[in-house]
Formats: C-alpha cells, structure tokens, sequence
C-alpha cells in the first residue's frame, strides 16, 4: 500500500512490492476489447462500436491502483488481411505483442470458437514465455451453460495449440454489465514485475488530444452507416485550438476536421440529404468531445474523398497509418 495515504505514488515514494507493466488486449473485430478497456480504465478512451475493425491503432489505457499499475494496450481486431490497411494493422498487433508483460487474448461468449480464434492464437502461440490469459467476454449475452460450453473449448484450443497446459487462466467477463471486470485487473497484474509507476498518477492514456478527438468523431461517422462504408472512413483534425477573448470560466475550443471517405457516393451518404446526416454526426461528436475536452467545442467537419486510400502506401501515410 501507498505510505503516504493521501500523496500521489511517484517512483519515489512507491513501495517496493509496487508492480506496473504491460497487458494487450487481442482477439477478432468485434470481441470487446475496446469496450473491456474503457471498463478497466473508468473513462472512455478507445471508441468502440458494432462493426468490426472499430479500433485502428494501438491504445494505451492505464488503470491505477494501489499496489499497480497496469498499461492496457488495446489493439485493432486481428484477421487475415484484404488490404494494405488489414496488413498494417496486423503488423501493429505483432509488433505490440512482442514488447507486453501478458497478453489477454478475447473472445466472445456468444459466438463459437471459429478459424479467426485459432489463426490469432496461433501467433499467440509464437510468443514464447508471455503469458497468455484467456478472457471470456460479452457473458450477459448468453446462458450459463453455453458459457460452461463456450469456456470449454476456450481451455481445449488453449491446450491444442499452446502446449504446457494451454491459457495460464481463463476469465469469463462482461464489461457492459460490469461484472467480473475487477479480476481481469487482478489476474493480468499478478504477470506484471516489480517497478515502479511508469505513468503519473491520474494519467488515464497517452493519445494526443486530436487522435482522442478524430476518434469521437469517428465514432459518431459509424453509427448508422451501411456494413460497406466504416472501412472507408478515416479521420484527421486539421486544427484544434482555443479561441481567443473567451472569458476564463467559459472556454471554446475551436477544431476542424476532415472526414475522408474512398468515393463520391460515400461522400453522399455521410452528407446525407441536404447535410442531415452530417449534422447529426457533428452534433453527437460535439457532446462527446465537450466531455473530454472539458470546453464548449465548435466542430467544423469537411467530408472529402481520398480515392482508394486503404490500398494506397501514400494516401495511409498521410492519413497516420
Ligand atoms: N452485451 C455486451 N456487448 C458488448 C460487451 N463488450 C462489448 N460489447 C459490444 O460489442 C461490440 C464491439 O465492441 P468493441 O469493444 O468495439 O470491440 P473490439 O474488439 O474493440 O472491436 P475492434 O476494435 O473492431 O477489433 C460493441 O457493439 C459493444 O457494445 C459486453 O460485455 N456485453
Ligand atoms: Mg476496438
């Protein structure tokens, strides 16, 4: 425990049981992670939402505790990749995987075991001695047998293809009710050495405000849209900056952002009729970023085509990938 009650933990005052590290969140689009992340941290920093490959860098999310400090690194779905933006994501969850203290591999409880799990855990497998947790997540969505069924043939994959007793542990949790999320705390920390804090106390992430506030706004463009479209739809904040001759008590952060779609015809959709729906996008975006930013917000989103950019080197460059 922290000796001095009511100071923040620093390195210099931290006990000497203090551990902190790395855990990684993995599995397929759509199996929770980003939801688990936010859960575990308190606050929303990884947008998540219904269609797959939501997430498309890593994030870092730190939950602090006493005797802790655990740094979540939360990845994009992995799968096998289409294009030049599936394979550079992949390569990111790689190359993240390698530098973590513990991996939390995920998978739903509500769909079966499939080929996306066992291609994912046989990298996992390729990692050597990191050790591999399992976490069963989304368990409201489902009964408790098929949850006994589902945990299971979590543990039989575990053994088939990672050797020496498979999965280290397996958590079943759901981040959306809130339950179980404590030990998924607990068990990751357990693999976690001995060091003191590597963040400052309060930190909940290390993103840059604009790529925090380009996410809300991505997130916001999702909602709604057909299955084809979320791929395509990429976000950069040209400018963020508080607007001058404000009063103190009552700041404005004005911010401008394109949103970059690969065609024409998806430029109509995210406009909407007569920029319906991108007003509804900027308003939802507005509210969310306000919350974070802790300022009124004036958005100023632009929508422009960017032809083809998940398959083109440059056009992913610009865009940050
Ligand atoms: N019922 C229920 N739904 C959940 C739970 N966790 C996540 N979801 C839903 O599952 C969907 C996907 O969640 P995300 O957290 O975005 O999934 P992800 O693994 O980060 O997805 P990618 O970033 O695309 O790889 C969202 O609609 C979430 O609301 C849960 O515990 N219970
Ligand atoms: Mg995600």
């Amino acid at each position: 425990m922290n000796p001095l009650e009511n100071e923040p933990l620093t390195p210099e005052n931290a006990p000497a049981d203090f551990r902190a590290g790395f855990a990684s969140f993995v599995g397929r689009p759509n199996a929770g992670k980003s939801t688990l992340t936010n859960a575990l941290v308190g606050t929303k920093i990884a947008i998540t939402s219904s269609k797959p490959q939501t997430t498309r860098h890593t994030i870092r999310g730190i939950v602090h505790r006493p005797d802790h400090q655990l740094v979540l690194v939360d990845t994009p779905g992995l799968h096998r990749p289409r294009t030049l933006l599936g394979q550079r994501l992949n390569d990111l969850v790689e190359a993240t995987l390698s530098e973590v203290d513990v991996v939390g591999f995920c998978t739903p409880a509500d769909e079966p075991i499939g080929p996306g799990d066992r291609f994912i855990v046989q990298q996992l497998a390729l990692l050597g001695r990191t050790p591999i947790i399992a976490l069963v997540t989304k368990t409201d969505k489902v009964g408790k047998e098929k949850l006994g069924e589902h945990l299971l043939s979590v543990a039989k994959l575990g053994e088939e293809l990672l050797g020496e007793g498979g999965f280290k542990e397996i958590v079943p949790v759901s981040a959306v009710a809130g339950h179980q999320v404590e030990s998924v705390d607990e068990v990751l920390s357990r693999y976690l050495p001995l060091s003191p804090p590597l963040y400052p106390a309060g930190e909940l992430t290390d993103e840059p405000e604009t790529v925090l506030v380009a996410e809300l706004i991505r997130e916001a463009a999702l909602e709604g849209v057909r299955d084809e479209l979320p791929h395509s739809l990429a976000v950069v904040v040209e400018e963020m900056s508080a607007r001058e001759d404000r009063p103190e008590d009552n700041p404005l952060t004005d911010i401008h952002a394109f949103l970059y779609v690969e065609r024409p015809s998806q430029k109509a959709i995210v406009i909407g009729k007569g920029g319906a729906r991108l007003r509804d996008v900027g308003s939802r975006a507005r509210a969310s970023i306000e919350k974070i930013l802790g300022t009124k917000v004036y958005l100023d989103l632009r929508v422009k085509v960017a032809k083809e950019w998940q398959r083109d080197p440059k056009q992913l460059g610009r865009l940050g990938f």
